[in-house]
């Protein structure tokens, strides 16, 4: 293939007449598709789930912030989605937006990834830009995703692949796609130039890193800065707590230091799909290739795993104030997402803790404005009733736990009518007599 034919690549780009194919319709996937094709791109997602493709379709939204109206603006437009991989063929650029999780191991599970760099490979055409945008260690695109995708096809020139971190920050009102920087690295400048002109139409600023090992490190140090720092305060917490120093007041007055501080305050856990992750993807890769750990992450991530059994400590303890035994306690948990105000449970932090509670003997309740019923893929055995009336649910309980302060709940009235009130997120005034800060 010559010069002129990146050149097509390019100018399709450019021109916004390239098709795109974007794999995976998750809360990262779908605003991006959505972007591209308001962008003026033909845009396609690849979507293995039939349930997705069809509530799609149909103009479902399954993703918090993604408006029907948007959805059914861009099936009228330019989108479209479909569960059938013979959508790539011919496609000219390709964005991977697809899980990865931790596998039972403890380590990376790039399965999906792995599926979806095979099924490129099979619809791979000259002139084709790649990018991979799942959260991975530093040399997964260039080690194995790249590979995967050129298996057989190293006849084909202008394939160029790059890495873009994803940067969507669920619930978040402020940051979306358009206006959070864009981070892009390729294997070849070419690639990064050329993923660089794909996403400039609809992303504010797109900053170009060294190569794609880089880009993949930057989003590793993004939410390692946060694991780390989060397990920093929450063991912070406990000695504070044993030595009587109230540490949310310590950082509340921390953060008046307009430099070189950033808060993080302490919690019931580190929940999501992101934090509690992307650093043992990091720490796994160090041990695997050079054979010593990562020992940062590796402490953080004890440190946070054990957050909800200090919270079930908490609880006991101060059912214990009450005379109240934790057998037999009615105890109501409010808020079980893994942060305020969005619908997604995943490494929730409620799991844990409600284990362990039950395993006291106490009777588990929750509520939660954006979960009908307790998740049973969760380790958790014991059954936990869904209370419909937060206020009433309060009440009753002998024990309340706040886990995520979601904006609905008026949490002065909470405190009022609770015997106890644990607040895991320093969310609740401590004037009132039943309020307990973690
Ligand atoms: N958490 C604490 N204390 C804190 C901050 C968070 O306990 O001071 C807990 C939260 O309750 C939650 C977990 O940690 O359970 C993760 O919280 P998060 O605010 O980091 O939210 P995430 O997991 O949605 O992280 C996303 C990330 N975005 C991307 O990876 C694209 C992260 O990089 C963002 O910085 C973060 O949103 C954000 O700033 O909201």
């Amino acid at each position: 293939m010559t010069i002129s034919s990146r050149a097509t690549l390019q100018e399709k780009i450019q021109a916004r007449t390239a098709r795109v194919v974007v794999i995976g319709q998750g809360y990262v996937g779908l605003p991006l598709a959505l972007e591209a094709s308001k962008a003026g791109y033909h845009t396609v997602g690849y979507e293995v789930s039939s349930k997705t493709v069809s509530g799609l379709t149909s103009g479902h939204s399954h993703i918090d912030g993604i408006s029907p109206a948007s959805l059914e603006a861009a099936l009228a437009s330019n989108y479209s989605v479909s569960d059938n991989e013979i959508v790539l063929e011919g496609a000219d650029v390709i964005v991977v937006c697809v899980p990865t999780p931790l596998s039972e191991a403890g380590g990376p599970d790039l399965g999906a990834v792995e599926a979806a760099a095979n099924a490129i490979r099979r619809h791979l055409k000259i002139g084709t830009l790649v990018i991979l945008e799942s959260t991975t260690y530093p040399g997964t695109t260039e080690e194995l995703f790249a590979p995967l995708v050129l298996a057989g096809n190293e006849h084909l020139e202008e394939v160029h692949v790059a890495f873009s971190p994803e940067r969507i920050d669920p619930g978040n009102a402020s940051f979306g796609l358009n206006n959070t920087p864009k981070v892009v690295g390729g294997i070849g400048t070419h690639a990064t130039d050329l993923a660089a002109e794909f996403y400039r139409p609809f992303v504010q600023q797109v900053v170009r890193a060294k190569g794609a090992k880089e880009a993949e490190m930057a989003k590793m140090l993004e939410n390692t800065f946060r694991h780390i720092n989060i397990a920093l305060v929450n063991e912070m917490l406990r000695f504070s707590n044993d030595l009587n120093i109230d540490l949310w007041d310590a950082i509340d007055c921390a953060e008046t230091k307009p430099f070189g501080f950033m808060a993080f305050r302490p919690g019931p856990g580190v929940g999501g799909h992101c934090i509690p992750v992307d650093p043992s993807y990091l720490s796994h890769r160090v041990r695997a290739k050079l054979g010593y750990s990562f020992r940062m992450v590796e402490l953080a991530e004890e440190i946070n795993g054990a957050a909800p059994l200090y919270v079930g400590a908490r609880v006991w303890r101060a059912l214990n104030s009450l005379k109240i035994p934790a057998l037999g306690a009615r105890i109501l948990l409010l808020g079980i997402t893994y942060k305020p105000n969005i619908s997604d449970m995943r490494e929730s932090p409620a799991h844990p803790l409600a284990e362990y509670l039950a395993d006291l003997g106490a009777e588990m309740y929750f509520h939660d404005p954006f979960v009908t019923e307790w998740p049973s893929e969760g380790s958790h055995s014991a059954p936990v009733t869904k209370v419909e009336d937060v206020y009433e649910g309060a009440r009753e309980a002998d024990a309340v736990v706040l886990l995520q302060n979601h904006a609905v709940y008026d949490l002065n009235r909470l405190a009022e009518v609770s015997k106890l009130l644990l607040d895991t997120r320093g969310a609740v005034s401590c004037e009132f007599p039943s309020v307990v800060r973690l």
